[in-house]
């Protein structure tokens, strides 16, 4: 299996998040990536490959343009008010009820506009890694599109979280989405599978009235969980896309018997939806170990979680978002990526 990975991620390095009242070293880091990385080396499942420079078109065809020339420009003009700091951006004022949904202007204003959460700052590497990322997706369905039986697009930032015109969750532009619908784009069928932890929220967002992409999620249910305000099992889509969005959200310490029966039904509604060319959504938070999440995934179930999507017989894009036990996240990674390749 061929894996895209450049090595641009790695200026993006933010120091701390805000959580639980308190500023904390955050979980998403360079060292996540370079862990799967040298697993995969040493495992020796496929080449490792630069991703191409895709246009920004493919983006454009998800993300709203005031979206993305608000991200591309955020950190200098963050930089440019607060000359005498060197801490990354992060909002601090939301427009709630009764505020006005500006987009414009000042930086705080802006940051407040586009970001629903306190987790995900902009430093000076934010912007060329997200943008990298979303080469890596592409280059890895490009992969897939042209024959391939599956690539691993080995990318951070993650991408789940952020929909067209909202960033949040440690993601920046939606790699998976921009992925599957420049695979629309090329008259393919995709479906997209997202086992991260998290409810993949953006992914939903984008396609919730289309019937032309298949979201499927499994997920720690946000009655507890982040990102909490959507992933419920009635969101079901919306007009055209009625009945094309499909949430299992599950109990905390959900362990594998539960976890792999939400798996086939989740790849049964995939089958039935006439998908031919499959997107996962390749969290690895949902493992017993993980420092910020609550299910019982083990090392061994994810070599089952392989087999089982490997045997739905699809062409397959292995997109990477969330996962933070970085002495596991390798093993666990790359399981899923071999028991796939065990099938
Ligand atoms: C891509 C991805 O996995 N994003 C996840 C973003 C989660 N951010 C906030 C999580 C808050 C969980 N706090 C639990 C603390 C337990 N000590
Ligand atoms: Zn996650």
């Amino acid at each position: 299996m061929k894996t895209f990975y450049a090595a641009t991620h790695l200026e993006h390095s933010p120091k701390e998040e805000f959580e639980q009242g308190r500023a904390a070293p955050t979980v998403e880091i360079p060292e996540r990536v370079e862990q799967v990385k040298r697993r995969l080396e040493e495992r020796k499942i496929g080449p490792l490959l630069k991703p191409k420079a895709f246009g920004d078109e493919a983006i454009l065809r998800i993300h709203d343009s005031d979206f993305v020339r608000f991200l591309t420009g955020a950190y200098p003009k963050w930089r440019e008010k607060y000359w005498n700091d060197d801490a990354d951006a992060v909002p601090s004022v939301w427009p709630a009820r009764g505020l006005r949904e500006m987009r414009d202007g000042d930086i705080e204003k802006q940051l407040g506009s586009y970001c629903f959460d306190t987790a995900t700052p902009i430093g000076k590497g934010t912007w060329s890694a997200a943008r990298e990322a979303v080469n890596i997706a592409l280059s890895a369905a490009e992969a897939v599109h042209s024959g391939e039986r599956a690539a691993f697009a080995l990318a951070r930032p993650p991408g789940h979280h952020a929909s067209g015109d909202v960033y949040g969750g440690y993601c920046y532009l939606n790699n998976v989405a921009i992925a599957a619908q420049w695979l629309r784009d090329q008259g393919r069928r995709p479906a997209i599978l997202d086992v991260d932890y998290h409810h993949g929220n953006g992914t939903q967002a984008i396609f919730y009235r289309r019937d032309d992409v298949l979201f499927a999620s499994i997920h720690a249910d946000p009655a507890f969980a982040y990102p909490h305000y959507l992933g419920y099992a009635d969101e079901k889509g919306e007009g055209a896309g009625e009945e094309k969005n499909i949430n299992f959200p599950l109990p905390r310490k959900t362990a594998w018997p539960e976890y792999s029966h939400a798996l086939d039904r989740a790849l049964k509604a995939v089958k039935d939806f006439g998908t031919d060319i499959l997107l996962v959504s390749l969290g690895l938070d949902t493992f017993e170990g993980d420092p910020i999440c609550r299910f019982k995934i083990t090392t061994e179930d994810y070599l089952r979680m392989g087999e089982i999507i490997g045997r739905a017989g699809l062409p397959s894009v292995f997109v990477f978002e969330g996962g933070y036990n970085i002495e596991h996240l390798g093993v666990n990674t790359v399981n899923v990526l071999e028991g796939f390749l065990e099938v």
